[in-house]
């Protein structure tokens, strides 16, 4: 797999056809097969600027925020996707609501906030593990691109 591949999140995908993107998903989901990120994150092998932390959950601002506050609720079990939940995971998959809400809280979204979960190629997913986006602290709009 050619090096710039690895991160999807060095280049950008716009102009690429919808084949390109594709294939590229395709590798990403396969060389996250067995890790992601995110699991780094939650081992502290790379920093992140973690604002809630227990056993099961963890919540932390995202690199790149596309809001004035954005930040990331994930869980520590890893999940890929969605469609790989399971009924069991139900208490965990709430608790990153009630994570999300708590913690947006704590950072004063009084006003209001928007939660996503980007699932899949469609869905614009690139790290496999799931995270809640937590976005606020201005006026968001609808609908997204
Ligand atoms: O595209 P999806 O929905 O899968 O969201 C992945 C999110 O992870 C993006 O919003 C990225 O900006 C974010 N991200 C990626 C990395 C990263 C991060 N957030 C915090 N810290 C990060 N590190 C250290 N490294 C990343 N590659």
């Amino acid at each position: 797999i050619p090096a710039v591949l690895r991160n999807f999140r060095k280049f950008s995908t716009i102009g690429m056809s919808e084949v390109e993107k594709a294939q590229i998903a395709a590798i990403q989901k396969d060389v996250q097969a067995n890790d992601t990120i995110f699991g780094k994150i939650i081992r502290k092998e790379i920093p992140a600027k973690i604002i809630f932390e227990d056993e099961e959950v963890l919540a932390f601002h995202d690199v790149s925020p596309q809001a004035p506050v954005h930040f990331l609720v994930i869980p520590k079990r890893r999940i890929d996707m969605l469609e790989n939940a399971v009924d069991s995971d139900s208490a965990l998959l709430g608790k990153l609501m009630l994570t999300a809400s708590k913690v947006a809280a704590q950072l004063n979204l009084a006003d209001g906030y928007r939660v996503v979960v980007n699932n899949g190629k469609d869905g614009a997913q690139s790290v496999f593990h799931i995270h809640l986006h937590v976005l606020g602290g201005r006026q968001l709009q609808w609908p997204p691109g």
